[in-house]
């Protein structure tokens, strides 16, 4: 907190000789910055005491703000599965507002069983930070950037060194981005500390008229539920799904003696496909993207995978027919398609009735039956 509060006294004094008019303005300046520290206090006390001798008769300056001058401070929200990273932007708008801001400082609380900030800068030695935006445009300073994961808290200090005060912002101005993790399910509002302040060109502290808080929800991955069958079997066991988000990593799970499956989608919201496969059989892929929701499980209609793929090469054709029709009678597990301990007609026939076909077939995924 020091460098900024200190800044505020460096303006205050450097200001005092040239315009002493401002007496009263800087004596309650000051005695809010005493509270940072008894080295300043002594400070601000010199200062005053010797503005005083100076200038006895001087009245109390008012503030130039325009009527329709206006601060606002917004955080945006954020949905996270647990484990899993998002970002939240603070937004500042300034209207109307002159003599215009040249520093701003920024407190922020947030529930820290819920959600963590991840170190922007990825230097664990000098403690977790934020990413500041450019929110001074001409010459900005970071006075401070220090989060308190314990404590659930934020401080951000932005600065103009330029001496280019901003009176407007067009809409929303970006003035930082945070990084969550989140730990546990739950809710963790993200709320703008009553000490957050702006500083006015005329040395004045402010807190912002409108704040808008955010909220960071922190949920349970999202899931892709369903079932697969083998045609032809009564057991649907060793049936791989994998659902797949654009290019990212794919999910994968097998489906259990029922056909059952259900895969926890490790990458969050989006749209998924889907891809079913097993021995002997055609893959199946999804008709159309799945919607995932964190915290939600979306259920899919029953696919049935078409059997017949001896050789594994995704179609059923006559090298897979004849491959049975050789081992007719047997007890090769190959071509044992079913599984039942035999190749017999049923094999045979199952084959010919898919002959032709290749995969991945077409799963109608929310065709409405199961
Ligand atoms: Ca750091
Ligand atoms: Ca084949
Ligand atoms: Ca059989």
């Amino acid at each position: 907190m020091a460098p900024f509060f200190l800044q505020g006294v460096t303006l205050c004094g450097s200001k005092m000789t040239k315009k002493p008019h401002r007496l009263t303005t800087i004596i309650i300046l000051l005695l809010v910055v005493a509270t940072a520290g008894a080295t300043v206090l002594a400070d601000a006390a010199d200062l005053s005491l010797q503005t005083d001798t100076e200038t006895p008769t001087v009245a109390p300056s008012t503030p130039t703000v325009h009527s329709t001058a206006h601060i606002a401070v917004l955080i945006g929200d954020a949905v996270i599965p647990v484990g899993d990273k998002a970002v939240s932007e603070v937004f500042v708008s300034i209207r109307d507002f002159e003599p215009g801001v040249l520093a701003v400082k920024l407190d922020i609380s947030f529930d820290p069983e819920i959600i963590q900030v991840a170190d922007a800068d990825r230097d664990p030695s000098n403690g977790t930070q934020i990413s500041p935006a450019t929110f001074f445009v001409s010459s900005q300073k970071v006075d401070l950037n220090q989060v308190d994961n314990a404590m659930g808290k934020i401080s951000l200090a932005l600065s103009e060194q330029g001496g280019d005060p901003v009176q407007r912002t067009e809409s929303w101005r970006k003035v930082a981005a945070i990084t969550w993790l989140a730990e546990e399910e739950g809710k963790s509002v993200v709320s703008i500390d009553r000490t957050t302040q702006f500083i006015t060109s005329e040395e004045q502290l402010l807190e912002p008229d409108e704040t808008n808080d955010g909220v960071v929800f922190s949920r349970a991955p999202g899931a892709i539920a369903g079932i697969v069958e083998l045609q032809g079997k009564g057991n649907h066991e060793n049936v791989l799904v994998s659902a797949s988000l654009a290019s990212a990593r794919v999910d994968r799970t097998q489906a259990d003696a029922t056909g059952r499956f259900r895969i926890a989608t490790s990458h969050g919201e989006g749209f998924y496909t889907l891809v079913a496969t097993a021995p002997g059989y055609l893959s199946a892929e999804s008709d159309r993207p799945i919607k995932v929701t964190v915290g939600t499980v979306t259920e899919v209609s029953k696919a049935i995978l078409l059997g017949g793929d001896v050789n594994n090469d995704n179609c059923v054709d006559i090298r897979d027919l004849s491959y049975i029709a050789w081992r007719f009678e047997s007890y090769e597990a190959e071509a044992d398609i079913n599984r039942d301990g035999q190749v017999d007609i049923l094999d045979l026939s199952l084959t010919a009735g898919n002959f032709g076909q290749c995969g991945p077939t077409s799963w109608e995924v929310f065709n409405g039956r199961d």
